[in-house]
């Protein structure tokens, strides 16, 4: 049997400004998310959804930056929950905005150094979410996760990140959307991004097999943060801040699949759901039903076709 798939709900919306995200959890919970891991022979265990812990008073010398306080509550809710669940199986945080990630990546960072494994990044978003508080214009925080777990400074009202990721494990993926300040940043840093540019001319799976290979031969373990704007609004409306021009149905589904058959994932984020923008239900649909291929769904199975 594999791992027990542990659903952690986190309705954080206090990285962004338009409220619905905290919405997420309880759209993922009716969407049949339990339900769908359990047909593919997985266990389940639902810890139910996280809370903030007490706010501290605490201001970021960048006014624009709003909600502080909850978001720092927030990721040190997350990040002991989401080491806590590392230890116990593999880990499912059903958000909430973005700014998820601050925590339950560092909580998965902080159990793969106590297990001594390298820790490799898969950001799948049409945003970039390199910004740190110091140079975020809009003041979202949910544009700042990346930096925080590369270990960037600027993020002094958050704990320390516990195992910062080295860029060479940070792989960007169907990325549309950067502001200059990342932009420069992510130069510096050299971490892989994988535009839509590079989507068009390689197709959807080259670039992600190339990475997926230097995961394989590190021994790493892999976290995906699955952005919904990360797909086509035309499937995908259910978001605050989307972008044209992203990722198929098929596109998405085959990411998916190819997830699945590395045998890589160790650990999953869905995030920026805003149940408040959907269609009847369709995007937390379609992200169950990603979920399913990420975790082993196929249409017809055969020992002859070979991924990853
Ligand atoms: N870069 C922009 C900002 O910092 C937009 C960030 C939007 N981020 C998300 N998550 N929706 O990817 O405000
Ligand atoms: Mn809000
Ligand atoms: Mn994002
Ligand atoms: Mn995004």
């Amino acid at each position: 049997m594999s791992l027990p798939r542990i659903l952690i709900g986190a309705p954080i919306d206090s990285g962004q400004r338009r409220a619905g995200c905290l919405m997420g959890p309880a759209a993922y919970r009716v969407a049949g998310i339990a339900q769908a891991l359990a047909d593919l022979g997985h266990g389940v265990e639902d810890r139910g959804d996280l809370a903030p812990g007490p706010l501290s008073a605490i201001h970021s010398p960048n006014p624009a930056v709003h909600s502080l306080a909850e978001t720092v509550a927030w990721t040190r809710a997350l990040a002991a929950a989401g080491q806590a669940a590392m230890a116990a199986g593999f880990p499912i945080f059903m958000g909430g905005d973005h700014s998820l990630s601050l925590g339950s990546v560092a909580g998965v960072a902080a159990q793969a150094a106590a297990v001594g494994r390298p820790l490799f990044v898969l950001w799948l978003d049409a945003h970039s979410d390199f910004h740190t508080p110091l140079t975020t214009t809009s003041g979202n925080l949910h544009g700042t996760p990346l930096a925080y777990i590369a270990g960037e400074p600027g993020f002094d009202a958050f704990a320390p990140f516990p195992a910062p990721v080295p860029a060479d494990r940070i792989c960007l993926y169907g990325i549309r959307s950067i502001d200059p300040a990342e932009y420069a940043t992510m130069l510096a840093r050299q971490v892989t991004v994988v535009d839509m540019r590079d989507i068009d001319e390689s197709g959807i799976v080259a670039p992600l097999r190339a990475f997926l290979d230097r995961v394989r031969a590190a021994g790493g373990m892999l976290h995906v943060s699955l952005d919904v704007d990360f797909l086509d609004p035309g499937i995908a409306p259910a978001v605050g801040t989307t972008v044209p021009g992203g990722i198929t149905f098929r596109e998405a589904h085959l990411v998916m699949e190819h997830l699945h058959d590395s045998g890589l994932v160790t650990s999953l984020d869905l995030v920026e759901l805003n149940p408040f923008l959907d269609e009847r239900g369709r995007t937390a649909k379609l992200m169950v039903d990603l979920v399913g291929s990420l975790m082993g769904r196929k249409v017809f199975d055969r020992p002859t076709r070979s991924f990853g």
